[in-house]
C-alpha cells in the first residue's frame, strides 16, 4: 500500500461505522412526566447536541441519517416532554439525527399533513436525510429497540399506543409516527395538503402509500409501543367535517394535491439548541 491508501486505513480505523445494532440500547422505558422539568435541563443532560437540535455519535460514524419532523402549534408542554425522552432515544441508537418543529403561524385551522410536506422540504433543503420520522408530538416512544431509521417500504411506527389499549386499532392505520425515505415520500406525491383540521390526513397518506405501489412495515407490537400525553382537541383543530368526502376522492388528487404542490410562506428559522424551528404561514381553506 501506499502512503495515501495507509492513510485512509488509519482514518477508517480510527472512525469506524456504529455496529449494525448499537450496544447502547435498553429496551422498555419507563414514561412519566415530571413536574418541573425545563428545557435547560434537557439542554443539560444532553451536552453532544449542537445548535438547531443535531447530534452524531462521538466515537463511531453512524449508519443512519435521520430527520424528525414536529407539526406544532400551542403545544409546548408536549414538546418539552417529547425532546426529554427523543434526544436520549436516538443518541442510544446511535444515529445521525436532527429534530425539526414545524410551527404553524396564526390562528387559522390547524393542517397537521401540510405542516409535514413542508418539514419534508425544508429538512431536504439543508441535508441529504437518509430517513424521516413523521411524529406527533404528544407521543413518546417507550421501548428504544423501536429504531428510527427507515425500511424497504414506508413505516407506522406507532403501532401500539397506550390510547388504543396497545394494540392496532385498525389495519390500515397510519397515525401517530411514521417513517418515509426521500424516494418513498416522492414516489407517493407526499402528503395531502387540503386536509384542515382534526381527522382523516392520517388515512389519507396510508391510502397514498398503496396507490403509489408500496405496502406498510411495521414493528412488532412489543416494541412499537408508544404512551400519548392526554390531551383534548385542541382551539384551531375541529374536526373536519370533509374528511370522509375528501377520502373517497383520494385517487383522483393524489398526483396533484401534495408534495409538488405544497405553497407557504417561510416566517423564520431558527436553530434552537435542541431543534430547528420553522415557522410558517399555510394560509387557510380556500
Ligand atoms: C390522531 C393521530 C394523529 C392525527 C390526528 C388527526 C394518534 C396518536 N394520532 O391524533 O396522527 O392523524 O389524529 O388529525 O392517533 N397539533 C398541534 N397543535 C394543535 C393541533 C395539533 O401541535 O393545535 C399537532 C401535534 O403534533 C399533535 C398532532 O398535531 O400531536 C395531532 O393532533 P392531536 O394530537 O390533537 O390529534 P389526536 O391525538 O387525535
Ligand atoms: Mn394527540
Amino acid at each position: 500500500a501506499n502512503l495515501s491508501q495507509l492513510a485512509l486505513l488509519s482514518r477508517s480505523e480510527d472512525m469506524r461505522y456504529c455496529p449494525n445494532t448499537s450496544p447502547l440500547l435498553s429496551g422498555p422505558i419507563h414514561v412519566s412526566f415530571p413536574s418541573g422539568l425545563t428545557l435547560a435541563q434537557v439542554e443539560r443532560k444532553n451536552p453532544l447536541v449542537v445548535r438547531g437540535g443535531r447530534y452524531r455519535p462521538p466515537d463511531c460514524e453512524a449508519r443512519h441519517r435521520t430527520a424528525i419532523i414536529i407539526p406544532h402549534r400551542n403545544r409546548e408542554k408536549h414538546l418539552k416532554f417529547l425532546l426529554y425522552y427523543l434526544h436520549p432515544f436516538l443518541q442510544r441508537q446511535q444515529l445521525s439525527y436532527g429534530i425539526y418543529v414545524i410551527h404553524q403561524a396564526g390562528n387559522y385551522t390547524f393542517n397537521r399533513a401540510k405542516l409535514m410536506n413542508i418539514g419534508f422540504r425544508e429538512a431536504m433543503r439543508e441535508m441529504d436525510w437518509d430517513c424521516l420520522f413523521f411524529h406527533d408530538v404528544d407521543l413518546i416512544p417507550e421501548d428504544d429497540r423501536n429504531t428510527y431509521t427507515c425500511d424497504k417500504n414506508p413505516k407506522h411506527a406507532a403501532i401500539a399506543m397506550d390510547k388504543f389499549g396497545y394494540k392496532l386499532p385498525y389495519k390500515a392505520y397510519f397515525g401517530g409516527v411514521s417513517a418515509l425515505s426521500p424516494l418513498h415520500y416522492l414516489k407517493m406525491n407526499g402528503f395531502p395538503n387540503n386536509y384542515w383540521g382534526w381527522g382523516g390526513e392520517d388515512d389519507d397518506i396510508g391510502i397514498r402509500v398503496s396507490l403509489a405501489g408500496m405496502s406498510i412495515s411495521r414493528p412488532s407490537l412489543r416494541i412499537g409501543r408508544y404512551k400519548m400525553i392526554k390531551h383534548k382537541l385542541d382551539e384551531g383543530n375541529e374536526v373536519n367535517p370533509k374528511r370522509f368526502s375528501l377520502l373517497a376522492k383520494t385517487q383522483q388528487t393524489w398526483k396533484s394535491d401534495g408534495m409538488h404542490s405544497v405553497e407557504y410562506e417561510l416566517l423564520s428559522r431558527e436553530y434552537l439548541p435542541l431543534y430547528t424551528n420553522i415557522t410558517v404561514n399555510i394560509g387557510t381553506e380556500r
